[in-house]
């Protein structure tokens, strides 16, 4: 059986890529590992459902080992260090984020598989023009994040052009999620936001109320993902670093938008300035152009449509926590 290995499973990412790739392809095709072990209960917990491998991705026998022993034939590699902790551990987020990709890609050379990479909206920087940013622009960001992001598209690019790989990639903004939390970057105050919204009623949002990215809600960018995947090949020209979009807002519409089911909510700005500075770095809005073209991206949710299903799933799940 040709499978399918996730590194980086227990991450927000990867909690509802598993699922998502287990219900169409099968349990047992899909492969979660991690460098950290699934809690036995809890959310973590739906990725265990099915074949779970320890593997730190800066370990290529690791990584090795699972494709070899599971027979792998693609690889979504999610593991790395989101931007706030990349900044505050740059040499950790250096050794993760490259040597991990470095080490995925050699042993996806090795053994003959596909590879699936998420940059971010990361991969620019304050010279990218910033609005409606073309797929093909100016790349020069000032984050440790951002200068690993931009690497890890041109090495996927290398890997296609020098050996063949099937290497595809998306530049993803930031993602609302409520199964599993943000790991660590700029943007998850669109997260934190919904939880203090139905715990508190308030939110201190540490970026300032007018700032301005791309968000996109998690159903989104798991099909975004799929359906690059299954692409015909012979469509793609850009392969590794699509821009995608679905919404670009500020901190202050969206609880402008939570009010509208959340009355009474108030947010007020609490800035952090290292998280101020990678923000402004980045763009507010990408064309997603040649993702529309080349294989078809449309997306589902517009802000609106995201807060009602945020708010709704989210609370279900708070109120059905022990
Ligand atoms: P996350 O921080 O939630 O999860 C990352 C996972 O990687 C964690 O479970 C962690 O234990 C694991 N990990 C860390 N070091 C590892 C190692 N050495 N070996 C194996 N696993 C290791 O991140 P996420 O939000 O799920 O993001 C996944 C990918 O998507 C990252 O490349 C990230 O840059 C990218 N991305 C995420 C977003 C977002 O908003 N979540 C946006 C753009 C791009
Ligand atoms: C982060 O904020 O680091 C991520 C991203 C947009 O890459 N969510």
């Amino acid at each position: 059986m040709r499978r399918i290995l996730v590194t980086g499973a227990l991450g927000q990412i990867g909690s509802e890529l598993v699922p998502a790739l287990r219900e169409r392809y099968g349990t047992d095709a899909v492969v979660a590992s991690d460098v950290r072990v699934p809690s036995a209960r809890g959310l973590a917990a739906r990725t265990s459902d099915g074949p779970f491998e320890h593997v730190d991705c800066t370990h290529i026998r690791e990584i090795e080992h699972a494709v070899r022993h599971h027979d792998v034939r693609t690889i979504y590699h999610l593991a790395a260090l989101l931007s706030a902790v990349a900044e505050e551990r740059p040499r950790v987020a250096w050794e993760v984020n490259m040597g991990g990709l470095y080490r995925v890609l050699e042993a996806a050379r090795l053994h003959d598989c596909a590879v699936f990479l998420p940059s971010s909206i990361g991969a620019f920087g304050p010279s990218t023009p910033r609005r409606g940013t073309p797929q093909d622009t100016i790349q020069r960001p000032t984050t440790m994040y951002g200068v690993t992001k931009v690497s890890s598209e041109l090495l996927c690019d290398y890997y296609h052009a020098r050996f063949g790989l099937d290497t595809r990639g998306l530049r993803l903004p930031g993602l609302v999620s409520y199964v599993a939390p943000p790991g660590g970057g700029t943007t998850d105050w669109a997260v934190e936001i919904f939880y203090h919204a139905l715990r508190y009623r308030r939110y201190s949002c540490f970026l300032r109320a007018n700032t301005r990215l791309d968000m996109m809600y998690m159903p989104d960018a798991i099909r975004a993902k799929m359906e690059l995947m299954e692409a015909k090949p012979s469509a793609l020209v850009h392969r590794n670093a699509f821009n995608v979009a679905a919404m670009s807002v500020t901190p202050e519409e969206m609880a402008e938008e939570i009010r509208r089911h959340v009355p009474g909510f108030v947010i007020d700005y609490e800035v952090d300035p290292l998280r101020q500075a990678i923000a402004d770095s980045w763009p507010e809005s990408v064309d997603d152009e040649a993702a529309r073209r080349e294989w078809g991206w449309q997306p589902e949710y517009d802000l609106a449509r995201m807060t009602r299903d945020m708010l709704e799933k989210l609370d279900g799940r708070l109120r059905s926590a022990p």
